[in-house]
């Protein structure tokens, strides 16, 4: 009888799994780009295509492989075209993340060149709101450029940014107690982005960041606090989306790559790796 039990409560707990694959860390993959059609679940537009001469979706987004491992590399236009301001990936999330959760979002990022200009994060809108609206559809999110803000004091250097409002703000090495360094082209960086979906009033709607890579980091630690999501919609995060841009036609910044890979996610605060 308490074997019935047991396989009824594993067969339960399977449906209300659903589909995603949790491994026994808790994290649940959102993507690792190893599958045999790993774009197939996602979906990519560029909703402000200003490239002149004209080019039919000029988004470089493309699954490379290095050392039997394959990872995404995206970057807005292909060397030379200038003009794609909005070049969108996204994919949905494997669960929601709901109304008042914590969730960690996992990601490994490196760098193709500099310059560029990349946005991504995590989103409660569905894909045609995020296509009408790209920079608004994010809640919690993490930008790689060194384009310069007017909105800064500094131009950007490449250091990873988070969103705080009203604009931006660099990520901080608090060990060594100064600024963090640019992101280091060529080196692997993990990503864990703590989200605080919880409502505003209870002190929700924020993130904090923690970073591992490069020559900078070579152990994990806390580089940011209390960033804002950017529209605080108090909605269930949905989406994974990301954007970059060449920078306007009479004025581009570059169109680096950035390569994402191992998207993951998991209930509450969870700091080890899900690729270790
Ligand atoms: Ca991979």
């Amino acid at each position: 009888m308490k074997t019935l039990k047991n396989q009824l409560f594993l067969i339960l707990l399977m449906s209300a799994m659903g589909t995603h694959c949790q491994t026994d860390s808790g994290w649940i993959k959102i993507d690792d780009f190893e599958s045999n059609n790993p774009l197939k679940s996602w979906t990519l537009a560029d909703p402000q295509n200003e490239t002149n001469p004209r080019v039919e979706n000029p988004q470089v987004t493309e699954v490379r492989s290095e050392n039997g491992n394959s990872y995404l590399l995206k970057k807005p236009a292909a060397d030379g075209v200038v003009g794609n301001r909005k070049a969108v990936s996204l994919k949905r999330l494997p669960v929601d993340v709901p109304v008042g959760e914590i969730f960690t979002f996992y990601v490994r990022l490196r760098v193709e060149y500099f310059p560029n200009n990349h946005v991504l994060g995590w989103g409660s809108a569905d894909p045609k709101a995020i296509l009408e609206n790209v920079y608004d559809g994010f809640e919690p999110s993490l930008r790689v450029t060194d384009r310069n803000d007017r909105q800064l004091p500094e131009k950007n250097d490449g250091t990873l940014m988070v969103n705080k409002d009203p604009w931006y703000d660099h990520i901080f090495n608090f060990t060594e107690d100064r600024k963090a360094k640019p992101m280091e082209p060529d080196a692997w960086y993990e990503i864990w982005c703590v989200a605080d979906n919880r409502v505003l009033a209870e002190g929700g709607q924020k993130y904090d960041v923690y970073i591992k890579g490069g020559d900078e980091f070579p152990v994990q630690q806390k580089v940011y606090e209390g960033a804002d999501f950017r529209m605080k919609r108090e909605q269930p995060l949905l989406y994974f989306q990301s954007t970059c841009n060449t920078g306007p036609v009479n004025d581009p910044y570059g169109n680096g790559g950035l390569m994402y890979d191992d998207l993951y996610m998991a209930e509450g605060v969870l700091l080890t790796s899900p690729i270790n």
